[in-house]
């Protein structure tokens, strides 16, 4: 099977995967739907999402209520004492621990998104013996430590050594990690560091052994009650059993970590959209101004659509990808690239127009707003920012439109979308192939100099991320109509907010402005700041 995203950077719809919109089997269904029974019931006498912001801490009793449902090895698979979720089924469950707190659902993320997950990809038959059960129950957490003070964005950067001792056959590894999710709360911590050169091996270390230690705890803007910490290895020893998937090949196990990781974040991700747009129509639909319901105002209300549309789109986008990996599709690097961007900035745009909705009262303590917009804003930045999956998205995309040309026109159509929704697939289907020749021409233009060209790479990956979105936002349409007719509204309104946006990145020529954008930062690095006083004084 093709990639769907990277088909779009090629003018192409590629129709397999796509339609039908997958779906959960009954089984599937069934099984988490009884976690989120149990987890919704523990999570309301339990989990205070308020304190746990305010205390800095998640307590130890959610930790072990977490583990004995079943939360933490939701993704481990049932040989090893964990649920054996697909990507789809815990997405769903990761937005019902979003709803309720970000702070706990970073911790369950960052220990199976990203900790424990190299473990499951990679871990040969005895590492998953001796490491996924007790972290299926949580008697121990995982964290996943990469990033190092000078090996952020560019993640291959790793300066961590480990040095082989063939006497005590195991690597000695020194180094210092940073801005670790979990870090002072983990067990057993998969990492990587450089074994030759160029080369990175990834490791799993237990943080009993001797030459491990936590280093500084840092302050963070939100996801208060989660651990952030530097790490300390000098002279930590791990045996050679330790070592995770083939030497030397950590780099590409770590990425793929990331490629999971990042479309569960997304999907943590629509759990806030849809807290967020429930708590803004509660105040919005009570409080009065001027002697009417706020929510009845034109300017609410349009906020309420592109909250609902775009969180409707995010949802089809995340569970189209998720659903293309739970039926072992492999080549998912961009798609989880273009929904890791897509829907965080979603998310983050749907907090800002509910605190508006909320007034006043959503910038107060008092009520949730300024809190999820504290805890929302890291998503921006962690698992590779967005301005990096941009880019690695539009070099993965690009890079196969090129292949594609050479295999002949564009394919695919939307034949298959709903009739309520003829005229907008008519402009979508024109923008997805004008979006094949757009990049075409950029190719033709740069050749491999397009690399560099991030006004372009910017512009491109936003397109694509939309373009993605608008389709799978029909093939989920025709499935949700079944049941649901409202849905063509959902539906349409988004294709109605975003095709104008994709039109005019695609039509519109932005020479002047690339030219000015490169002038203006110029003068202003030359000045070291805004050079301007209107008053001198
Ligand atoms: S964890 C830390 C996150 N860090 C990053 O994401 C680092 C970002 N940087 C990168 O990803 C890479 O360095 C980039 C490329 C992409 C820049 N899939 O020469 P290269 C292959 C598969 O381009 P670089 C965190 O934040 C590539 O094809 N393969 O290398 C925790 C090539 O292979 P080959 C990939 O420029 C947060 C080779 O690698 C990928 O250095 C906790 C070299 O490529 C890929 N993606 O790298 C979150 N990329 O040689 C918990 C590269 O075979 C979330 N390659 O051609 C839980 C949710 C909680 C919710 C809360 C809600 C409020």
């Amino acid at each position: 099977m093709e990639s769907i995203a990277k088909g779009l950077f090629a003018g192409t719809i590629e129709t397999e995967g796509l339609v039908p919109y997958p779906k959960l089997t009954d089984e599937e269904r069934e099984t988490v739907a009884f976690l989120l029974d149990a987890f919704r019931k523990f999570a309301k006498e339990n989990i205070n999402a308020e304190k746990i912001d305010a205390e800095h801490t998640i307590g130890d009793d959610i930790i072990k209520g977490l583990g004995e449902m079943g939360i933490l090895g939701m993704t481990i698979p049932e040989a090893y004492g964990g649920f054996g979720f697909t990507p789809s089924q815990y997405g769903r469950v990761m937005e019902e621990m979003t709803r309720f707190c970000a702070s706990t659902a970073i911790l369950v993320g960052a220990h199976q998104s990203i900790g424990y997950k190299g473990i499951v990809l990679a871990g040969t038959e005895e590492q998953k013996q001796q490491w996924l059960p007790p972290l299926a129950t949580g008697e121990r957490l995982a964290a996943f430590a990469l990033t190092e003070p000078e090996a952020g964005s560019d993640a291959s950067a790793v300066k961590t050594v480990a040095r082989y001792d063939a006497e005590r056959r195991g690597y000695v590894l020194n180094g210092t990690k940073q801005w670790i999710t979990n870090g002072g709360i983990a067990h057993t911590i998969t990492t990587i560091a450089k074994t030759g050169e160029s080369a990175l091996t990834t490791f799993i270390v237990d943080t009993a052994a001797p030459g491990f230690s936590i280093g500084k705890t840092e302050r963070k803007m939100g996801l208060k009650g989660s651990s952030t910490t530097q790490l300390i290895f000098e002279d930590l020893f791990v045996p050679e059993a330790n070592l995770l998937g083939r030497k030397g090949r950590g780099f590409l196990l770590f990425m793929k970590v990331l490629d999971t990781g990042r479309m569960g974040l997304a999907a943590s991700c629509l759990g806030g959209c849809k807290e967020m747009i429930k708590q803004a129509y509660e105040f919005a639909g009570r409080r009065k101004q001027f002697g009417t319901v706020v929510g009845e105002y034109e300017m609410v209300r349009h906020k309420f659509a592109r909250m609902a549309a775009y969180t409707y789109a995010a949802e089809s986008m995340v569970y189209l990808s998720t659903g293309l990996v739970s039926g072992g599709f492999d080549d998912y690097a961009a798609e989880s690239c273009l929904c890791k961007f897509f829907v965080t900035e979603v998310l983050w745009n749907v907090i800002n127009d509910a605190l508006q909705c909320a007034g006043g009262n959503g910038y107060m303590e008092e009520y949730p707003f300024e809190r999820y917009l504290r805890d929302a804003r890291i998503n921006l930045i962690f698992e590779g920012t967005n301005e990096i999956t941009r880019m690695y998205a539009a070099h993965m995309g690009l890079r196969h439109a090129q292949k594609a040309v050479r295999g002949g026109a564009a394919r695919g159509d939307l034949a298959w979308a709903p009739d309520g929704l003829r005229d907008e697939c008519a402009e979508l289907l024109a923008l997805v192939r004008k979006f094949g020749e757009h990049n075409r021409a950029l190719h033709e233009r740069y050749g491999t100099g397009l690399n560099d060209r991030e006004y372009h790479l910017e512009r491109v990956a936003d397109i694509a991320a939309g373009l993605y979105a608008a389709v799978a936002t029909l093939s989920r349409t025709v499935e949700e109509i079944k049941q649901r007719p409202e849905a063509l509204t959902y539906g349409r309104a988004f294709l109605h907010f975003e095709l104008p946006r994709l039109r005019d990145l695609l039509e519109s020529d932005f020479t002047a402005a690339d030219t000015l954008k490169t002038a203006v930062s110029d003068h202003l690095y030359s000045k070291g700041g805004y050079p301007f006083d209107r008053w001198e004084i």
